[in-house]
């Protein structure tokens, strides 16, 4: 619309400011129900809209969309735009990274094959999936609001040196988890120790961590199917008793080691240090039972499953 406008002479397209532009606005509110929010970014994407139905418009040319009631558009539109978007200062910049969703690779071997024997009175029919994928994507982000825009899950972690970590003030007789009581030093000491157990970490001391930087290790799981056909012949049809084994994970269920998934954190957000301010000075907590980036996940993906059936095919 914009090249059509440079080039045709039609009086369609003005510039208003002030009153002109309030009046104008109020013109066209009034006339329809809805209008379309245009967001114009500047990191290569297209020109993207949004839209939205304007509720009510004020004197100084304010749209206003909130609604009474709630389908959770408005929250998500906060939400992911704001709260989920680890940022180091302004969560309103569009800056391109690396994307918190899909995995970036993964190798799928399948591969079935049938046996009939007894003169064609059974088959027994093997099949096998495993996949290997590559890990998900997380943000070390603060568990507190240290950049002060009224959101304590955006914020984008530092990781401090251990000289750093020496200037860093830490409360002083901090519980952990397990109630012990924490120190200072105690604090310093297993934050430090965190840092240098994590890949990332350790190659990024003296500065920020990348959106979405974190990836989880890698997961494989491998699936087994085992048929079993009794075949009933007749002189007019055959028909079939058909018995059914299905493992899932089976790797799991050789080893329990085996076929597990690590995470750091289920939200995406991985948040290992907390902070508050103090008269303007921020006050860090580390809780030193934290020794390991990642955890073995206890859900279903990191168990293995058994599922029996039969049926008759006729
Ligand atoms: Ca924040």
């Amino acid at each position: 619309m914009d090249s059509i406008n440079k080039q045709q002479v039609e009086d369609n397209f003005k510039n208003l400011t002030s009153k002109d532009a309030t009046e104008k606005i109020k013109e066209l509110s009034g006339k329809d129900t809805s209008c379309f929010f245009c967001s114009n970014i500047n990191s290569g994407k297209p020109f993207s809209v949004r839209p939205m139905s304007v509720q009510q418009l004020d004197d100084d040319g304010c749209f206003w969309f909130l609604s009474a009631t709630d389908s959770d558009k408005n929250a998500e539109i906060s939400s992911d735009a704001f709260d989920r978007n680890p940022i180091l200062n302004n969560a309103n910049a569009a800056i391109l990274s690396t994307s918190l969703y899909g995995n970036t690779h993964r190798f799928i071997v399948a591969g079935s094959r049938k046996f009939e024997y007894g003169k064609g009175k059974y088959a027994t029919t093997i099949s096998s999936f495993h996949s290997w994928n590559s890990g998900n994507r997380f943000a070390y982000v603060y568990g507190g609001d240290i950049n002060n825009d009224g959101t304590a899950s955006n914020d984008l972690l530092y990781v401090p040196t251990d000289a750093e970590i020496n200037d860093m003030q830490f409360k002083d007789d901090y519980k952990d988890v397990l109630g012990n009581i924490q120190n200072e030093a105690a604090q310093r000491q297993a934050f430090s120790q965190f840092i240098a157990q994590d890949k990332y970490l350790r190659k990024h001391r003296g500065g920020y961590t990348g959106k979405y930087a974190g990836e989880t290790p890698w997961f494989n799981q491998w699936d087994v199917r085992i048929l079993q056909d009794f075949n009933l012949l007749s002189a007019r049809k055959m028909s079939t008793i058909q018995f059914s084994i299905d493992i899932v994970n089976i790797g799991n269920l050789i080893n329990s080691n085996w076929g597990i998934r690590k995470y750091a954190t289920t939200s995406g957000y991985f948040q290992p240090i907390s902070v508050s301010y103090n008269n303007n000075s921020p006050v860090y907590t580390f809780d030193p039972s934290l020794k390991s980036t990642f955890t073995t996940s206890p859900d279903l993906p990191s168990r293995w499953q058994m599922q029996v059936g039969a049926r008759y095919i006729f």
